[in-house]
């Protein structure tokens, strides 16, 4: 058996795991101890991803080409695969120019991947159409750093979770989306129960039960609040003058702006009480150290910018910043969100934060790359991006580890994008994605403990990656796929010896080394990292510039900011209200945001049963007073919809929520539902200055869907089945599939449709369920009541089931099957007119704690018995290894006590 360093490549928190591996396969995962983001916690999607290493039918595993859009793609080689790449492009640029072209990529790259592309695009084709999927989570946060401190970096770091008074939580919710950060503040608030922790959110998550104080704030309105605090932090002196004085400019302008935000107005404007507005700037301002986490809720909107610089602005104001527990800190989502940013990897931004507008800088990065010049006028961003390739305007595309046909908004356009490109080149890890089937090349990328490499987190530490285990099939590391194809590209372009001694890269390290190089003299200045450095020392947080022996905690301490005159700006903007309004067609707001244990387009934990046993279909949660309003019941299909489009789901009610609002996961696409997804709904508005898309908000109607009829279909221990799922999920009015169980994964296939579909349309379905096998199957028909049940019994086993026209005993079936019991319980059952589970056999329902499975049910149950947290932990163990069921633990708890 043999383990490897490397980290979690899931969230931004960042977190060091060890691989174990044995003959090239990875049997098991741990957290690192020594790892400075997590000493060896793992969250549940952390803790699961050796579960996702086995290759199950959904990875890539060899380059496809096809040469005709409408054409099926077929094997190639990567010497085919990549010559074809190469000619094309070459042709188009030679035909249009260098922005006909583009490149799309994510902040799941490593730092080294991203930087081959950022040079691919900027310094060899001569475009700056290289953009990322940060644009739709970073790029407000970066802009707003860059506006009032000067630079694009947080300055903050996990450490000062222990040192703040005052923790000022907004738009974040860090219970879900960056779990073992949450931990360590949990564990924060329990050594300091004095600590303050304030949560703004308009949605009562497990982040905001957790506050002292909570702002339910109306969606969008970030920016009258903070500047309402300011305005009473001002009218109450609690501003540090001095602080003000020595280290800032623009303050004046600002004290004019609010001077409007009374507490009472903002208060109105927010929703939330003037009194709740006083106590928070109280708070914020006079704690000896205040600390403000902050994401999506304030980077993905038209005001982004604004709402990251209005919060900045408290602190510049308070002097809240370059002190242990105290500044603004922003946290990243993607495992290398911040990697992406150090290498410039946006369309307005150059390597090592420097700025594309700057001509010295352009010139800098030209000699770097040995090259005459890089292009100044800024790329097309995300979304404009997808417009002009929908326009024809851009012609070929070449997207690295992200899924626009899921992740951007307007789906529906984005789609008939990819239809309309020229050439569309993805480099995929999964080649089920719903991007991946508008490819005309699919290259197949190395991924996770499969490639060196190294990350940055949220806190600005570097990790070291190292690979535990070969590729699968012929999968290569992404920088290397981008490589090979400079080279060949570049010598179709009559440049084959700059191709040569621009990308002739031997292997990852002589990349970084390059970009460490890059950042010499520039505020994130690594030039004294490589690769023995970080193993010998471990992860570092920059800057760390050559001749240092350690890397930077916290930035800002001198009260210098990276500005010409070093002094940190304030920004005044005053509140604008979000983009698309809600008005009588399209009444309610609708938000959009994470689960615990999904992660994003779900191509990687769609693989593991046990992660959709917390959530296993996508849901729009309402407040039960409009459910009541309008007749709907939990469980109801409802077609929701927006100025842009719409999507069928399920509704349940939620008292998370305020009347007239609305949430959706973001999680499920058309791998795993009908229908695109929450983007289908979301319109393409953007910040003017961050451009990032306003993901958060959407105005849209429900009107309740007839769909009376429906079928569950469930088959154990064939997980592969899934992805072959994915045509039929557009044959029912609203249909989705997934897994379920924990050891032995039960294929969960689930449709509905308006009126009942006929035995014989079932052809197909039951025979990839095998339930065509007639002598192992058991059927019932009721052709008058229009119900059917199929079972097929292996081995004593149930090993596939339909249930149509009423599916009510599937909750006990499932969990049947997926604890292998024997099939002499539903026997009686299958063959009998009944098709409800026989008295007393309900499901346990949902599945709360994830390392131990113990269910909702269950632990409902212990907390009427009289049981606290301390039994919970006792009796059922829910709870007591990576925790992060523990805040969800406790809301069962209050609700409990509430309920009396
Ligand atoms: N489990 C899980 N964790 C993840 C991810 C994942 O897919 N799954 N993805 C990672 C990535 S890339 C990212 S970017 C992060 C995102 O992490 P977060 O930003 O914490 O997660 P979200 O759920 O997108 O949104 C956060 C909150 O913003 C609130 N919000 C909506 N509108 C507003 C508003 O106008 N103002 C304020 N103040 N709040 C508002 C929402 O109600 C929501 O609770 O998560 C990372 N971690
Ligand atoms: N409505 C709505 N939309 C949103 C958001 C929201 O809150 N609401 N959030 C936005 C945010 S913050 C983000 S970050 C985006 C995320 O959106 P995406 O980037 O589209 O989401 P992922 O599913 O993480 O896509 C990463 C892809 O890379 C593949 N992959 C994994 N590892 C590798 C690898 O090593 N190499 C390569 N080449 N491929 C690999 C995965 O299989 C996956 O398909 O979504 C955005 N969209
Ligand atoms: S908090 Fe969870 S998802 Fe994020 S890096 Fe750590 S283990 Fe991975
Ligand atoms: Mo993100």
């Amino acid at each position: 058996m043999q383990e490897t360093r490397s980290t979690c490549c899931y969230c931004g928190v960042g977190c060091g795991v060890i691989i174990e591996s044995d003959n090239g396969r990875i049997t098991g995962v741990r957290g690192d101890p020594d790892h400075p983001a997590n000493f060896g916690k793992l969250c549940t999607k952390g803790s699961t991803l050796h579960l996702t290493a086995a290759v199950d039918g959904t990875r890539a595993l060899y380059p496809e080409v096809r040469l005709e859009k409408v054409a099926e793609r077929r094997r190639a080689s990567w010497d085919e695969a990549l010559d074809l790449c190469a000619d094309r492009f070459a042709a188009i640029i030679r035909q249009h120019g260098p922005d006909a072209v583009a490149f799309y990529l994510s902040g799941q790259l490593l730092t080294e991947d991203y930087y081959v592309f950022n040079k691919l695009g900027k310094g060899l084709v001569g475009t700056n159409n290289v953009d990322t999927n940060s644009r739709l989570c970073m790029s407000s946060a970066v802009a707003g750093y860059k506006a009032t401190l000067g630079a694009d970096a947080p300055p903050a770091c996990y450490a000062d979770f222990d040192f703040a008074e005052c923790l000022f939580i907004s738009g974040s919710n860090t219970a879900f989306a960056h779990p073992i950060a949450f931990r360590r503040i949990e564990e924060a608030k329990a050594a300091r129960p004095e600590m303050k922790v304030i949560v703004v959110d308009p949605r009562r998550t497990d982040t905001a039960e957790f506050a002292d104080l909570y702002l339910q704030i109306l969606p969008g309105t970030d920016v009258a609040l903070y500047n309402a605090m300011l305005h009473v932090m001002l009218w109450e002196g609690l501003c540090d003058n001095a602080f003000i004085e020595a280290h800032t400019v623009g303050f004046d302008g600002l004290k004019a702006l609010v001077r409007e935000y009374t507490p009472e107005m903002a208060g109105r404007t927010c929703g939330v009480a003037a009194a709740d507005i006083l106590t928070a700037a109280r708070w914020f301002a006079r704690s000896g150290a205040t600390l403000s986490l902050y994401c999506q809720g304030l980077n993905q909107s038209c005001h982004g910018v604004d709402k990251n610089a209005a919060l900045i602005n408290l602190h510049l104001a308070t002097g809240q910043i370059g002190k242990p527990g105290a500044g603004p800190f922003s946290l990243t989502g993607q495992s290398n969100a911040m990697g992406g940013r150090e290498v410039g990897g946006l369309a307005n931004l150059l390597s090592a934060h420097r700025d594309m507008a700057n001509p010295q800088h352009r010139a800098e990065v030209a000699q770097l790359w040995g090259i005459d010049s890089v292009p100044e006028q800024p790329g097309k961003t995300a979304v404009e991006l997808f417009e002009a390739i929908r326009q024809g305007e851009v012609k070929a595309v070449w997207i690295a580890c992200t899924n626009p046909a899921f992740s951007l908004p307007q789906s529906g356009l984005v789609r008939q994008a990819l239809e309309q490109a020229e050439l569309v080149v993805v480099q995929e890890a999964y080649a089920n994605t719903d991007t991946a089937a508008y490819a005309d090349v699919l290259l197949p990328a190395a991924s996770w403990g499969e490639k060196e490499g190294t990350v940055t987190n949220s806190e600005r530490c570097i990790t070291h990656l190292n690979a535990a285990v070969q590729p699968p099939g012929e999968a290569r590391p992404d920088w290397d796929i981008a490589a090979e194809f400079a080279r060949r590209l570049a010598s179709r372009l009559g440049k084959a010896e700059l191709g040569q001694r621009m990308f002739g890269y031997d292997r990852a390290e002589t990349v970084y080394l390059e970009h460490c190089a890059s950042t010499r003299g520039r505020d994130l200045d690594i030039s004294g990292l490589n690769y023995a450095v970080l193993d010998e020392q471990g992860p570092q947080q920059w800057p760390y510039p050559a001749g240092a022996t350690a890397g930077t905690v916290r930035l800002y301490e001198d009260g210098v900011f990276p500005t010409a005159d070093g002094r940190a700006r304030f920004h005044a903007a005053g509140y604008l209200p979000v983009a698309d309004r809600v008005d009588a067609r399209f009444p309610f707001h609708l938000t959009t945001g994470r689960l615990r244990d999904q992660w994003h387009g779900m191509s990687r934990t769609g693989t593991v049963a046990r992660l959709f046993n917390h959530a296993e279909e996508p849901l729009l949660s309402m407040h039960p007073d409009d459910m009541a309003v309008r007749g709907l019941r939990a469980g109801d299909l409802v077609k929701v919809g927006s100025r842009e489009g719409s999507l069928i789901l399920p509704v349940q009610p939620s008292n998370d929520l305020r009347s007239g609002q609305l949430y959706i996961p973001m999680h499920w696409n058309g791998q795993f539902m009908s229908g695109m997804g929450s983007n289908a709904l979301i319109n393409g508005s953007f910040d003017p200055v961050s451009r990032q898309p306003e993901l958060k908000h959407a105005a849209v109607r429900v009107e309740k869907m007839r769909f009376d009829w429906q079928v569950v279909m469930l088959k154990r221990g064939d997980a592969a089945l899934l992805a072959r799922l994915q045509p039929w999920l557009k044959e029912f009015g609203y249909a989705r599939c997934g897994l379920a169980g924990r050891d032995n994964p039960v294929v969960v296939f689930y449709g509905a449709a308006e009126s009942a579909m006929a035995e014989k349309w079932f052809a197909g379905l039951d025979a990839m369920f095998g339930l065509d096998e007639l002598d192992t199957t058991m059927i019932y028909n009721d052709p008058s009541r229009t119900i059917s049940k199929r079972v097929r019994v292996v081995d004593g086993h149930i090993d596939a089931v339909r249930l149509s026209g009423e599916t009510a005993a599937q909750g006990w079936l499932k969990e049947l099957m997926a604890s292998g019991a024997s099939a002499e319980a539903v026997r009686k059952w299958a063959l009998a007119p009944v098709a409800t589970p026989p008295a007393g056999q309900a499901g346990r329902g949902r599945i709360i704690c994830n390392c131990f499975d113990v269910a909702e049910n269950d632990i409902v149950r212990e907390i009427a018995a009289g049981a606290d947290l301390a039994a919970l932990q006792g009796t059922l163990k829910c709870g007591t290894s990576c925790g992060s069921c523990v805040p969800e633990i406790k809301r069962l708890l209050a609700a409990g006590k509430a309920a009396g």
